[in-house]
């Protein structure tokens, strides 16, 4: 077996081209470590880290702390299954669930298998406990909606990329226009079979889509009103990317998701993943209370990795830095001061048109046709002054840094990206 660190990055990116499958079509940039707020290429060149492998890595990269609990409980015992008990489910599960304020939780692994699971879950409870005639529970989601790759999941997208040619689809969802209170009041009114409505609270994917201020919690009662699940997907702004500790907790500032303030809009069911474990090992998990949870009895429902060992150690760890370390408030004051900055320079350019985010999930809007290469162009100018970044549709960079960076960082960060867009002005 060739030595691979004498490879270069020219010869692993031939070797991904050769060997895996194209489903994806990276910056050509290889990667081999990564510390807090840097990644370093095999060649030795250092980069700030702007995308956080799409807000996993929301406690810096290889945080010590999180590094350490995976180290020391995979020494320890890595996998039972289900079909025993283990030392570390329980007491995580009474940490998650305290942490966040829901009765109990169902561990997953990935973003996606929670949000199946969460789908599983509504359906189960439209039928055993709203009661709904079976196999006719609807389940609303949202235009622009990323949620997952799974065949279900795809089947309500409307990114034809992420869709076509994955037929047949699963039936049974309903989409209506996302930050449209009026649409969803509708749907609801019109269709007595509604189980639950599915939404992120920011459409990431969708290009950092921040909805009115008020959305979700409207979102709450209109779900309230008429016996629906309204499930929160944050997987992606969650874990304190947006500045609290939930984007669903609206402005408030303080570090858990309580009922303490007004603007929290508690969702009946709380979907997490990415961040919840800092980006060290997939976690993923649903929480709800028991009148919801209670409607999966044994066997109806599982993973072999789902709540194992590791997984319960590396998300303790990874939760406690985000309180440890005030990342929510970090990520409220330096998303403010990278918008300021952004807004600063977009009033008099040409190549940017917007800025939009909260706390540090935040993307710039390239004045440039969707189908134009310019935002790809810039990322890789970006690339070699030292800072990743990566387009999500077409013409919208998305910036989204560890929330671990400090202010220094973040100002060096802004003067990187505007220097660079400078060289695209027209
Ligand atoms: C890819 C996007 C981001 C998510 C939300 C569920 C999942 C994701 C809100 C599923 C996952 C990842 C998936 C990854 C790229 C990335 C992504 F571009 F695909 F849409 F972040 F915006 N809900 N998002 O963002 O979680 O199963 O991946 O653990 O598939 O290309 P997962």
């Amino acid at each position: 077996m060739a030595v691979l660190d004498k490879r270069t990055s020219q010869e692993i990116i031939n070797l991904e081209n050769k060997y895996g499958a194209h489903n994806y079509h990276p910056l050509p940039v290889v990667l081999s470590k990564g510390d807090g707020v840097y990644v370093w290429d095999v060649e030795g060149k250092k980069y700030y880290d702007f995308l956080s492998a799409y807000s996993a890595v929301n406690q810096g990269h290889c945080h010590p702390k999180i590094v350490g609990a995976m180290t020391k409980q995979a020494e320890t015992l890595t996998l039972t299954s289900r079909a025993f008990f283990n030392d570390q489910l329980g007491p995580y599960e009474e940490y998650l669930t305290s942490y966040f304020g829901f009765d109990k939780v169902l561990p997953m692994n990935t973003g996606a298998e929670a949000v199946e699971t969460a789908l599983k879950i509504c359906r189960k409870w439209a039928y055993e406990v709203k009661g709904i005639p079976e196999n006719q529970a609807l389940i609303i989601v949202a235009d622009g909606n990323f949620h997952g790759r799974t065949t279900t999941i795809i089947s309500f997208s409307n990114d034809t990329n992420a869709r076509k040619n994955f037929g047949p689809y699963t039936d049974g969802f309903i989409s209506i226009p996302y930050d449209n209170i009026e649409a969803l009041e509708e749907v609801l009114k019109n269709n007595s079979n509604v189980a639950g409505f599915l939404v992120e609270p920011i459409q990431g994917e969708a290009g950092v889509y921040t909805p009115a201020n008020d959305y979700m919690m409207k979102v709450k009662n209109l779900c309230n009103q008429h016996n629906v699940l309204f499930m929160a997907d944050e997987i992606q702004t969650g874990i304190a990317r947006t500045g609290s500790l939930l984007a669903v907790c609206g402005d408030c500032n303080c570090q858990n998701a309580c009922e303490r303030q007004e603007t929290y809009a508690r969702p009946d069911m709380l979907i997490l993943g990415k961040a919840i474990s800092g980006g060290v090992y997939p976690v993923s998990a649903v929480l709800a209370d028991d009148a919801i949870m209670n409607v999966i009895k044994p066997g109806q429902h599982g993973s072999t990795f789902g709540g194992n060992p590791v997984a319960a150690a590396v998300a303790i760890a990874a939760l406690d830095v985000v309180n440890d370390e005030n990342l929510a408030q970090n990520a409220r004051k330096l998303g403010k001061m990278f918008r300021e900055k952004m807004q600063d320079f977009i009033s008099t350019s040409t190549i940017a048109t917007l800025v939009r985010g909260k706390g540090l999930l935040n993307a710039v809007v390239i004045n440039d046709t969707e189908d134009s290469d310019t935002a790809w162009n810039i990322c890789m100018r970006l690339r070699d002054n030292g800072l990743l970044a990566k387009p999500t549709h077409g013409n919208i960079i998305r910036f989204a840094p560890p929330l671990v960076m400090n202010e220094e960082q973040l100002l060096d960060c802004t003067r990187i990206i505007i220097d660079t867009l400078k060289e695209f002005e027209k």
